[in-house]
């Protein structure tokens, strides 16, 4: 198997979910590094890889799987011992649930903050759009603390989980929207008490990402 990833992104998840992988089964991967900011996921190379020019990659047997909820899905049914999502249906759902409310709510907000362009050719509309993105983004971290500090079978696993995973890679995109993360006291306590974990602690030391990208305003 082979993980293309970006160092910080959303590809973090899946690349927590194979070093669990690797720790539970001795199943390895290849991880390919692509820089986003080189433009390395326009290539004509890396598009017929994944033609949404975006990373998670994962290839198996030469064969390329994309979206993170798919890579999570299949990773889970292939390696049950990994323990990535719950056996029981219920809870498995709810796990499914809260991945799917972080890769299609959280996520995409974010995007409206760190790449406004995506969404307006006129500079103005973009800072339109940047900062009521900042409010939303901000609203929704706001509610992941919550559904945190009101536990569950999600938020008490003794184990670094995909979950954690996400909320890492969504509390640290909170610096560069602006939030300081120590604004969040129970979502960066948390977070902070997975991050050495080894799973999470061996996919943050090959990106060398830390937490705190919040820089204050001069
Ligand atoms: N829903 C997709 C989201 C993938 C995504 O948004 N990837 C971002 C990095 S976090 C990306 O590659 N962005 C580059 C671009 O869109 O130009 C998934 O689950 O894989």
């Amino acid at each position: 198997m082979e993980l293309y990833f970006a160092p910080g992104a959303c590809s973090f998840v899946p690349h927590v979910g194979l070093e669990i992988v690797r720790q539970k089964t001795g199943e390895g991967f290849e991880p390919k590094l692509i820089k986003l900011h080189k433009g390395e996921h326009q290539t004509p190379e890396y598009l017929a890889i994944n033609p949404e020019g975006q990373v998670p990659v994962l290839v198996v047997d030469g064969k390329p799987l994309t979206q993170i909820l798919a890579i999570a899905d299949y990773l889970d049914h292939r390696f049950p011992k990994a323990g990535l999502l719950p056996t029981d249906p219920w809870e498995r759902a709810q796990a499914i649930s809260t991945l799917a409310w972080f890769n299609n709510t959280l996520h995409p907000t974010f995007t409206h903050v760190f790449m406004p362009h995506k969404f307006s050719d006129d500079k103005d509309v973009q800072q339109k759009i940047r900062s009521h993105a900042v409010g939303s983004y901000r609203g929704l971290l706001e509610k992941l603390q919550g559904r945190i500090a009101a536990g569950g079978p999600i938020w008490s696993r003794t184990e670094a989980s995909l979950h954690d995973a996400y909320a890492f890679t969504l509390l640290r995109w909170a610096g560069f929207a602006g939030i300081d993360p120590a604004s969040l006291p129970g979502l960066k306590a948390y977070v902070e008490s997975r991050m050495s974990m080894e799973p999470m602690a061996a996919a943050m030391a090959r990106e060398r990402v830390a937490l705190d990208t919040y820089k204050p305003a001069a």
